[in-house]
């Protein structure tokens, strides 16, 4: 019972793969497939850009594939860097780049004003099956510094809601049950079976 999770990004990979540990489904990702096709997320929503990769990726592979489409919404900056949070900073992804353009945009503004939140969009394809899409979310708020090695991407400026430090700070046992992937996740995790 193969699920190709459609992403090259070894953080989510690593995080499906602790999350789904034990499920029965075995658990394969873009990293495993390396000749496969790009996809254009053209989406203005997660939700949209899941469901684009998702479909693009079991109709290649003919095989039940879930996408993620993840991110980061600040209020301050209007719910930026939101959909374009991989390419924040410019067109190559860089994540140091990201997070200093970030900090700098929210350089000296108050504590009550630097919440955000995380967002994941999860969609789950089939050649046989309509697509079907979750989403979650995880509140939390900007810090000023980076702090913690742990996650990836954003995790280091971002302190959940009722935590003392940031997501990168957290063990990853924990990051997995609080996250908004996985969040998501468990929202999917029933109607997976119904793929198969
Ligand atoms: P794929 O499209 O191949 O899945 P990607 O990294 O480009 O990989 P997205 O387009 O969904 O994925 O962009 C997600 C962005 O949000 C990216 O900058 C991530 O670093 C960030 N992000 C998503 N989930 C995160 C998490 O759990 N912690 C920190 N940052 C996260």
């Amino acid at each position: 019972k193969e699920i190709i999770i459609a992403t090259k990004n070894k953080g989510k990979v690593n995080e499906f793969k602790e999350m789904l540990n034990g499920s029965g489904y075995q658990v394969t990702s873009l990293l495993d497939y390396p000749d496969s096709v790009d996809v254009e997320e053209s989406g203005v929503t997660f939700v949209e850009n899941a469901i684009l990769k998702a479909e693009a990726i079991s109709k290649h592979y003919r095989k039940i594939t879930i996408a993620d489409d993840s991110g980061l919404s600040i209020d301050y900056l209007n719910g930026a860097p939101g959909v374009f949070s991989a390419r924040y900073a410019g067109e190559e992804k860089n994540d140091a780049a990201n997070l200093s353009k970030v900090l700098t945009e929210l350089k000296g503004v108050p504590e009550a004003k630097r919440s955000a939140r995380f967002h994941c969009a999860l969609a789950i394809a089939s050649p046989e099956k309509e697509t079907f899409t979750v989403e979650g979310i995880c509140e939390g708020m900007i810090t000023e510094k980076m702090e913690g090695e742990n996650g990836f991407g954003y995790d280091p400026i971002f302190k959940p809601r009722g935590r003392e430090v940031t997501m990168a700070q957290l063990p990853k046992e924990e990051k997995n049950t609080i996250s908004h992937r996985a969040d998501a996740l468990k929202k999917l995790e029933k109607g997976i079976a119904q793929y198969f």
